[in-house]
């Protein structure tokens, strides 16, 4: 078994989130999102729309993902690596070069970030739109 992991918040899940999970479970057989909880989103300075649960609802709902577990501050990635024997730490391109020094502990991996499209977006977006409505 050759286990991913990959981290995000996968506020309001959209074709860029599927086609980043999709490609990470193709580097290996089993995939484990750490999924920002709502208190670590503040950390990060995100507001998401959806809340933690939620959000890890419809991670699990996505035949890519294997398991979902918190991601509660930014220095735990050795520890899940250790604690869930991951091979494979893969991430969006606009993370590049920020997890090379986990690559000690496992493989690092960035997969090209999906233009075009994002939580930003969205949200931006559908305010818009149920105003018109
Ligand atoms: N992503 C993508 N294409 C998009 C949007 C996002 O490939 N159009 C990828 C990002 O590169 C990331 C993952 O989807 O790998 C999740 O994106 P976010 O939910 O925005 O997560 P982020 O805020 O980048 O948090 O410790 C790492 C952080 O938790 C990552």
């Amino acid at each position: 078994m050759r286990k991913v992991i990959t981290y995000g918040t996968f506020d309001t899940i959209h074709f860029g989130h599927i086609s980043l999970l999709q490609r990470a479970k193709k580097l290996g057989t089993h995939l484990t999102v750490g999924l920002s909880t709502d208190e670590f989103n503040k950390e990060k300075g995100k507001q998401s729309y959806f809340s933690y649960d939620q959000r890890k609802e419809f991670l699990e709902a996505i035949r890519y993902v294997d398991l979902v577990i918190p991601e509660r501050d930014w220095r735990q990635k050795a520890n899940d690596i250790a604690e869930h024997n991951i091979d494979i730490l893969t991430m969006g391109d606009d993370w590049r070069g920020k997890f090379d020094s986990l690559g000690t502990v496992c493989t690092i991996h960035y997969l090209d970030r999906t233009p075009e499209i994002s939580s930003t977006l969205i949200k931006a977006n559908l305010c818009a739109f149920t105003q018109k409505t």
